[in-house]
């Protein structure tokens, strides 16, 4: 039940960066999947995320079916709210926003979910996430009406991060937002990665192959790109 987080922990171990692509279902119609699939199966990506802000759950059993019966990589569930779990996928996100203030994503919706993951074989991973500041409002901030960190304050970013890790989360997840103006800044990477010991995921904003692996660089574990991908299919190509 631990499979895929023990890959990641071994992963990092090892000095070997992971690539998650995200998909947000609510782009994304079942009979129209092949050509994704064929670039997704070109790309370097190591791990698929699945989920959205505002997707309401339809269609997610047979878009994960479909997708997972052609390509060989563990599916995680990045849920905006509890109709977004399926138990087609390979493990859950279970996300805490550490950065907000609001208790339906503190604890609400995590109890909510219960029920529903006690009818799964999901391997639950708890993680930490962190909403920073990009340069405008995301679709993360408006949903969770939540304000994100300070991107000029990356002393109170770690003390959050590590403040997620003595709570007990297995990840801290370090968010600027699905097509954020500004990615997280790598000394901000590199000052949270440097000072927690469990594995580090870095999103939002990322739109080339260079800001990938700055974000690798600083030390981010693993780096989630949905937005340029969704935008270039041949991302990954070119
Ligand atoms: C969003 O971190 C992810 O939650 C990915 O962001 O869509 O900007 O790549 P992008």
């Amino acid at each position: 039940m631990t499979k895929i987080y023990q890959q990641i922990l071994n992963s990092k171990t090892k000095g070997e960066k992971l690539l998650a692509i995200l998909l947000d279902p609510d782009k994304l119609a079942v009979e129209n999947l092949s050509h994704l699939i064929q670039k997704i199966n070109q790309s370097p990506a190591t791990h698929i995320l699945v989920g959205g802000s505002s997707f309401n759950g339809t269609h997610l059993d047979e878009l994960i079916i479909e997708l997972k019966s052609k390509i060989n990589l563990p599916f995680l569930l990045f849920p905006g709210n509890p109709t977004q779990i399926s138990g087609e996928a390979d493990g859950i996100l279970f996300l805490t926003l550490l950065s907000g203030r609001n208790p339906d994503y503190l604890i609400e919706h995590q109890v909510n979910a219960v029920p529903i993951l006690n009818k799964t074989n999901l391997e639950v991973i708890s993680t930490g996430y962190i909403l920073v500041e990009s340069g405008a409002e995301t679709a993360v901030e408006r949903v969770s009406q939540t304000k994100p960190l300070d991107r000029n304050n990356p002393n109170y970013v770690l003390q959050t991060a590590q403040a997620g890790a003595f709570i007990g989360n297995k990840l801290i997840y370090l968010e600027a937002g699905s097509g954020a103006q500004l990615c997280v800044p790598t000394e901000m990477i590199t000052l949270v990665s440097q000072n927690i010991k469990i594995p580090l995921i870095v999103g939002g904003g990322i739109r080339s192959k260079k800001e990938i692996e700055n974000s690798f660089n600083a030390g981010a574990d693993m780096v989630v790109i949905g937005t340029a991908f969704e935008n270039d299919i041949n991302f990954f190509n070119s």
